[in-house]
């Protein structure tokens, strides 16, 4: 492992990897500066390639709920490397994964395994338009859903923090296909509905947004949302690649009591090893190669590696169930937040469930896109860097979403408070 220094590596990586990173969000660039590099992770703390100790809020982008390098995870991966590394056949990890997944998330009946959250939801949607033979697919500005090119358009997370929501590279073709509206809105739903009688497959959306900073649905929109989709024989593909495991065992639509048809998942289910997968109704997923006319397939989907840490992930989340601790969590950096801004006369909204929260500097309530976009992200900016200088990593970007895992209990996530306090005051 090398000894240079985060500047010595960020040189080199900026001769061969654009941007010196391999995905945009990891720059720095909305926040200045050049992006520290990490050696190492234990539980909520990162060490950095300069020996520095920061607590996490980032958790590797959701992924790290029992903590950075949990011993339980670790062993799992051990003893399937043991075994090897891939077959490219069929190998036990994935039952198991399959009944677990199908077990934990109700909704969905079967399921296939992917290599990123990416791969799942363009999966997902190619299965919608497939099944129900229509091309137009509605999503919301500000959700990302990765970046293929069908949901690359008004993105979330980097797309719109490097200014670019609607990617170079698509064909306008492409983009015609996919209609994009207002968040947390039904009405603007049921106006496209029918606007394009019969030509919507499929309705995506992140149940509550991670991707413009975190938003929760309002009461009884998602409601609305289902029961548009079903009078309009559009399929609902909740995209909990991000809130799956993170907010409850059965996700969002545990939380909310609905029922999407499809469901992508990715982050937790892998333990941060690669993985995703895409699931729900039986009758829509048997439409996949080999059984059915949509084809979907990956090298590595089911890799025994990855399943063993992201099993490993979902038995401890299972046994321990941590839930109401994490959102104790949140509440209590929620809580910090509110108090050191009102103190500083700061105006700030921070929505919060459970161990996924927000602080937007803004007198406004965000609820969707444009709210969220009234956020001062300049000022974000600073808090960022006074966080950092204190020994605590945000998320890079004015629209994340921050995490907490079950490491940071105790003295990190009070550690974690002051230096936030310390930072609100310093602005
Ligand atoms: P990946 O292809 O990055 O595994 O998953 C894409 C994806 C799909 N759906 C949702 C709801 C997501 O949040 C993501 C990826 N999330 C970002 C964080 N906002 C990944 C971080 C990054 O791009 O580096």
């Amino acid at each position: 492992m090398s000894s240079q220094t985060s500047d010595q590596l960020f040189a080199r990586a900026l001769q061969l990897i654009p941007g010196g990173v391999n995905s945009p969000v990891r720059a720095f660039r909305s926040v200045g500066g050049s992006p520290f590099f990490v050696k190492a992770a234990r539980g909520a703390t990162l060490i950095t390639a300069d020996d520095r100790e920061l607590i996490d809020f980032v958790c590797t982008w959701g992924p790290a709920i029992h903590g950075h390098n949990h011993p339980r995870i670790k062993a799992a991966i051990a003893t399937a490397l043991e075994s090897g590394t891939s077959f490219g056949t069929p190998n036990p990890y994935e039952v198991e994964m399959a009944e677990l997944i199908t077990r934990l998330v109700p909704s969905i009946q079967k399921v296939r395994m992917t290599s990123s959250g990416t791969e799942a939801t363009m999966s997902a949607v190619r299965l919608a338009r497939g099944f129900t033979r229509r091309d137009k697919i509605i999503k919301f500005s500000g959700c990302y859903h990765g970046h293929s090119d069908s949901l690359l358009i008004k993105a979330g997370s980097g797309a719109l923090t490097h200014g670019h929501p609607d990617s170079a590279g698509i064909p306008a073709s492409f983009a015609r296909e996919t209609i994009v509206l207002p968040f947390n809105n039904a009405a603007a739903l049921a106006a496209a509905f029918t606007a394009h009688p019969d030509q919507i497959a499929g309705v995506i959306l992140e149940p509550y947004i991670g991707n413009v900073g975190f938003i929760p649905a309002d009461p009884g929109y998602l409601a609305a949302v289902r029961q548009l989709c079903t009078q309009h024989g559009a399929l609902l593909i909740f995209d909990e690649v991000m809130t799956g495991f993170r907010l409850a065992l059965g996700g969002v639509q545990q939380l909310e009591g609905i029922t999407p048809d499809l469901t992508t998942l990715g982050k937790i289910i892998g333990g941060g090893l690669p993985v995703g997968a895409f699931g729900g109704r039986a009758d829509i997923m048997d439409h996949l190669a080999p059984l059915g006319p949509v084809y979907q397939a990956g090298t590595l989907s089911g890799n025994p590696l990855a399943l063993s840490a992201g099993i490993a992930s979902l038995r401890l989340l299972e046994e321990l169930n941590p839930y109401a601790r994490l959102d104790a969590l949140g509440q209590q950096v929620r809580e910090a937040v509110l108090s050191a801004a009102k103190a500083k006369g700061i105006p700030v909204q921070v929505p919060q469930r459970g161990s996924m929260f927000s602080v937007f500097f803004t007198a406004t309530p965000i609820r969707d896109y444009d709210s969220a976009l009234t956020s001062d992200a300049a000022l974000f900016g600073r808090f960022f860097r006074a966080c950092l200088d204190g020994g605590v990593y945000l998320p890079p970007s004015a629209y994340e979403a921050y995490f907490l895992s079950t490491a940071h209990e105790g003295a990190a996530i009070d550690r974690a408070c002051d230096v936030i306090s310390a930072a609100l005051r310093s602005l």
